[in-house]
């Protein structure tokens, strides 16, 4: 094969898989192997520059820096879309067409149906195929020119696939997914830069950056929403049917969009999605609907600057503004003073919202946060609610800034700042009822002793009545004394005193996770038992045999050393000993040499013979680790019935994937090699 022929191979194949990617949502192949591709067609094109054309993927990220953008006069002009809040508002719209249209109302209208991406909205020009300009909408009739920057999208094709028409014009929603919005932000930070309150600002900023370079570097994507333009082709007679002719071209467009008859179909649309709201990878903030017949939108027509025959049911706000009454600071399990928001009640995404997370002082300090502000809360997928800004404008002469306490709220030590970092943490150790409260929830939890029916609000009544002061305590408790607490009839307090006594009996992993030491996890205390096999040598070992042990770093091993150092630590492992606590021996393990070492697994869905903490257990005595989140690091995700959106992100990074039946047969096949 000639050089030529092989840069034309190679730019229909890394076509191909952006298609599969993008519009298919179908990745055909590994990250890895993509890039390798492009490397060899850059080194192709550098060596033959005469080859290199516009439309090539080499080609995305290119020119200089503009010093501003230029104005495009849109053909048609990009509409917004008016916007409903309620069933009767969409009732009224619904009735408001049949009347328009001049059909009886028992007549179900069809519509076309898609959730309404939070980013911003842009044009894409098509010539002969190929993408000639990319446009924001401005004022909706004059946009800017951000060409440059669109082509770095892999999202968007350079050339249309098939045999496209003469001009096409393409809309839709630029915006930045979850991930890649937290990944952005994380790098702004560590750059001393601004990070961005929102993905809609993060992927507004992004775009209009003067530099396509720095386009390049944003994670942004791009759906499309409206054919706006077709000349030399008959238009698709539906909404359904010019999006589908998009996709046939090679545009991206919603995997959510739907054909309904009839607006009680809207509202359990509207219900459906918003029920998944929560879940979905990026945001979105309503449904729009539209009426799908191309005849009758044209016969409904407009209004000002909206049609009549689209409409956007937003969902309550993600970001509301309220006001800070106080900051306050929550001390943890290792003596952290956290500070957290109280805030003015008020509903963010459907939710009564009165606390919200600070981090840390740099945060306030950063976003220059003050008592009595008013602030913009944000409550997005399942994140905690977070302060995203101050609204400026309200501030007062008087309000002041949050001050880190000298000394400890709940037990009055002092309290110091480490070197070098952001955490405050109070001196009071195990002395400080709020760090003892942590402490003793932490190895009631599921993960560490498992103490069914030891909730949290049990564990504040334990340690402030002064029954438990440490969490040996536990295991002296008196049916009398528990009896004695609030809500607790004499059958919850029996069936707390036998889940004390069964967690008696225990597994090493458990009890080390459930000692609290700082920064050892699950899988490091899993670690720390095979390769010790019993608490006594982990108790005695010095830092430079911890680090020996995989994932034990030079902190963590300080941390452990300095753990068994303490007498009072020392004394309460002891009482626990005396109590009855319990495991089966194991013999120290080299997890290096196990089978399975160095891999990593993520289990979703539900495996028919086995549960996933079964399955968990297997995989990491063959020396797996397990994980929960799936990345391109991730050697395989093994999936059950009703695997969730880690399936979907696994096929999506080229992640192999492996059903119940390969995982027996991986687990098999290494068992057996081990033996
Ligand atoms: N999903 C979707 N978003 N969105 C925004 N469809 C849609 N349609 C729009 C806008 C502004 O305008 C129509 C008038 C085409």
């Amino acid at each position: 094969m000639t050089d030529e022929e092989r840069i034309r191979q190679l730019r229909e194949e890394l076509n191909e898989y952006d298609y599969h990617y993008y519009v298919l949502d179908d990745p055909l192949v590994p990250d890895e192997y993509y890039d390798r591709l492009m490397r060899e067609l850059r080194e192709l094109e550098a060596k033959h520059p005469e080859l290199v054309t516009p439309d090539s993927p080499t080609q995305r990220v290119g020119g200089q820096a503009a010093s501003q953008f230029e104005e495009v006069r849109h053909e048609v002009p990009m509409l917004s879309l008016d916007n409903a809040f309620s069933e009767e508002e969409m009732r009224a719209f619904d009735r408001r067409l049949h009347e328009l249209l001049g059909i009886e109302e028992d007549q179900p209208l069809q519509y076309c149906a898609e959730p309404k991406l939070d980013g911003l909205a842009i044009s894409l020009l098509y010539e002969d195929g190929l993408l000639v300009r990319a446009a924001t909408r401005g004022d909706g009739r004059v946009g800017e020119n951000i060409t440059a920057n669109a082509r770095t999208l892999r999202a968007i094709p350079l050339r249309l696939k098939g045999d496209p028409p003469p001009r096409v014009e393409a809309r839709g929603e630029v915006y930045m997914p979850h991930e890649g919005f937290r990944k952005l932000n994380e790098e702004q930070l560590r750059k001393g830069q601004k990070t961005f309150a929102n993905p809609r600002n993060a992927a507004a900023g992004s775009l209009r950056q003067l530099d396509p370079k720095v386009t390049a570097e944003r994670p942004l994507t791009y759906t499309s929403y409206q054919l706006a333009q077709l000349e030399g082709a008959d238009w698709p007679p539906t909404q359904y049917d010019q999006m589908l002719f998009l996709k046939q071209l090679g545009l991206p467009i919603s995997p959510y969009m739907e054909r309904l008859q009839g607006i009680e179909a809207c509202f359990d649309y509207f219900r459906h999605i918003g029920e998944q709201r929560d879940q979905l990878p990026f945001d979105i903030d309503g449904v729009v609907f539209k009426l799908d017949r191309r005849d009758q939108q044209r016969k409904a027509g407009f209004v000002s600057r909206a049609p009549r025959w689209a409409i956007a049911w937003k969902f309550p706000a993600q970001e509301v503004m309220t006001r800070l009454l106080e900051v306050e600071f929550q001390v943890g399990r290792t003596g952290a003073l956290t500070p957290v928001a109280r805030l003015e009640p008020v509903q963010v995404g459907g939710v009564t919202v009165s606390n919200a997370t600070l981090h840390n002082m740099d945060e306030i300090e950063r976003k220059d946060i003050r008592i009595g502000d008013c602030v913009i809360v944000r409550r997005a997928g399942d994140v905690i609610p977070e302060i995203v800004k101050v609204v400026m404008k309200y501030r007062k002469p008087g309000f002041r800034k949050p001050q880190m306490p000298k000394r400890c709220p709940v037990c009055g030590s002092e309290v110091v700042r480490e070197e070098g970092h952001a955490v405050y943490r109070c001196t009071g150790g195990l002395g400080c009822p709020a760090q003892r409260k942590e402490a003793i929830k932490h190895f009631a939890s599921r993960k560490a002793m498992d103490i069914d029916g030891l909730g949290d609000k049990l564990v504040e009544q334990l340690v402030e009545r002064g029954l438990v002061e440490d969490v040996a305590d536990l295991y002296h408790l008196t049916l009398e004394q528990l009896m004695d607490l609030e809500r607790m009839g004499e059958k919850s307090a029996r069936n707390l005193l036998e889940a004390l006594e069964r967690s008696k009996s225990t597994t090493l992993p458990r009890f080390i996770y459930a000692l609290g030491i700082r920064e050892v996890g699950e899988a490091t205390a899993e670690s720390l038992a095979q390769h010790f096999g019993d608490l006594p040598p982990l108790m005695e070992a010095s830092e430079e045999e911890l680090q020996e042990i995989e994932d034990v770093g030079p902190v963590v091993a300080f941390n452990i050393v300095h753990f068994f150092a303490q007498p009072r630590n020392r004394e309460v492992i002891d009482k626990l000993l005396a109590a009855g606590i319990h495991w089966p021996k194991q013999e120290p393990v080299d997890r290096q040499a196990l089978p399975l070492a160095g891999k990593t697994y993520v289990i979703t869905g539900t495996l028919e013979h086995y549960s996933r903490e079964q399955a968990k257990q297997l995989l990491k005595a063959l020396g797996a680790k397990v994980s929960s989140s799936v990345s391109k690091k991730t050697s395989a995700v093994i999936a059950g019935e009703k695997p969730g959106s880690k399936l979907e992100k696994a096929e999506r990074l080229g992640v192999p994937v492996l059903d119940e039946a390969a995982f027996e047969q991986l687990i098999a096949r290494e068992a057996l090699i081990d033996s």
